[in-house]
């Protein structure tokens, strides 16, 4: 059971990916897939919209799964593996998380189920980089939130214009000279096969 998040701060495109990666990851049944939302003080509108789909939803509330309900996230794993036996679990944290504390987190569930991780895609909202780096306190969150990331995508291509990619992109590179940085439009499916590939490819 591999476990791949999809994070970023609030409005970056985390679902509209989570529902693009997670059909092309089921394929034609090819995968079984599960699906772990996490939000806050929301109405979980979009699990039930997933779960339309044949997969496996599973929705925590009542706090951040990076940290304040850490343990139910674990247990919400180890559930799953039980039960259902995914190959994939691609999750959606909060978007005030933290990546790596994420990780941690699902490596708890790990004790009682046999996981493997996959990357931690963070995505970066390419039509507000000004609003999402300078400002004081939000900017420590993203530019943590960008520092853990495995993979950035660079998200909302289609209505940015090249230069506005290659300056989000030149911006990002000083907080994460590892992760590789990608662009990504869910909504006109540019980079959705190619991320599928790292999830596939993923090892660690
Ligand atoms: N133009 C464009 N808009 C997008 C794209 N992906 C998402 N959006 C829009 O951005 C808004 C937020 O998308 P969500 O997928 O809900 O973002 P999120 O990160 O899950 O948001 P929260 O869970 O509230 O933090 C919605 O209005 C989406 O339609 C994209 O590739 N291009
Ligand atoms: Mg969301």
């Amino acid at each position: 059971m591999k476990i791949t998040q999809i994070a970023g701060f609030l409005g970056c495109g985390k679902t509209t990916l989570l529902l693009k990666l997670s059909r092309v990851l089921q394929g034609d049944k090819e995968r079984k897939v599960a699906l772990v939302v996490n939000e806050i003080g929301e109405i979980p509108v979009d699990g039930k919209i997933m779960e339309e789909s044949g997969m496996q939803v599973k929705d925590i509330g009542g706090g951040c799964i990076c940290c304040e309900v850490a343990s139910s996230f674990a247990k919400t794993l180890a559930e799953l593996y039980r039960l259902y036996k995914p190959d994939h679990v691609l999750v959606e944290p909060t978007g005030v998380a933290v990546p790596h504390q994420v990780k941690l987190a699902a490596k708890m569930g790990g004790r009682d189920a046999k996981i493997s991780m996959g990357p931690a895609i963070v995505l970066f909202d390419a039509t507000r980089p000004a609003e999402l780096l300078d400002m004081d306190m939000l900017g420590q969150l993203v530019t943590t939130q960008l520092k853990d990331a495995d993979i950035i995508a660079i998200s909302k291509t289609d209505i940015v214009d090249a230069r506005g990619i290659s300056q989000s992109s030149e911006r990002i590179r000083n907080y994460n000279t590892k992760a590789q940085i990608v662009t990504l439009s869910s909504i006109r499916d540019i980079g959705i096969n190619e991320l599928v590939q790292q999830i596939l490819d993923w090892e660690e």
